[in-house]
């Protein structure tokens, strides 16, 4: 009875988490992806897909390098001889202690094709994914302390993903950033999540009330 007040005090106290976020590219589905965490219908070798905007395709920060796939591979991406994508978060500040990063990503099949050389501010990362073709996924990522000190001193977070050599096939629809360690809770969900209290409060008035109900 008494862990419920407790509950409804901690959520109020706590607040909404005053986050901020960062996109690289848009979230629309496209690059290989066309719907999240499902399979999408290109066929890698002929495929030769270019889902960007007019926008995407005059970025310079990363966003150019999303909507395509297979991504910076010589002979099949609209990147010509690039092999290495670079996405460039900049203007992050220095007070960072914890951050969270999320990427809608595409058919990556190490075992097969190779794996890629990723990393987070010159830290090496493991991208080794195998998820198969046609597969999509988004994966969370929450960043390591030596990455979030490096974001710090540098005010950026540049990823460096290198084919490495590799012949596997692959996209990016977007990369989201924020200051936080974890996904903040739709507002909704807080709102649904608050809502939920309050009735289980009032329903434990309403029985101290009248205990026979
Ligand atoms: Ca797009
Ligand atoms: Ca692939
Ligand atoms: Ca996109």
């Amino acid at each position: 009875m008494r862990i419920i007040p407790m509950m409804a005090l901690l959520a109020l106290a706590s607040g909404p988490v005053a986050a901020a976020s960062w996109q690289i590219g848009d979230n629309d589905g496209y690059g290989a992806g066309i719907c999240d965490n499902c399979q999408h219908p290109f066929n890698g070798s002929t495929a030769n897909y270019d889902g960007r905007s007019a926008a995407e395709m005059i970025a310079t920060d990363g966003t150019q390098y999303t909507d395509t796939y297979s991504t910076t591979h010589p002979g099949f991406s609209p990147h010509g001889s690039e092999t290495v994508a670079t996405f460039s978060f900049t203007g992050l500040g220095n007070s960072w202690t914890v951050g969270h990063l999320e990427i809608d990503m595409a058919d990556f099949q190490a075992s097969i094709g190779g794996s890629v050389i990723t990393t987070f501010n010159g830290i090496a990362q493991d991208f080794a994914y195998d998820d198969g073709f046609p597969n999509t996924f988004i994966r969370f990522y929450t960043l390591t302390g030596s990455v979030v000190d490096s974001i710090n001193a540098t005010g950026e977070l540049v990823i460096t993903i290198d084919r490495n050599s590799s012949g596997d096939f692959y996209g990016f629809d977007y990369l989201k950033l924020s200051d936080i360690a974890a996904p903040v809770p739709e507002p909704e969900t807080y709102a649904m999540l608050l809502a939920g209290l309050g009735l289980l409060g009032f329903a434990n008035r309403r029985r101290m009330q009248n205990p026979v109900a």
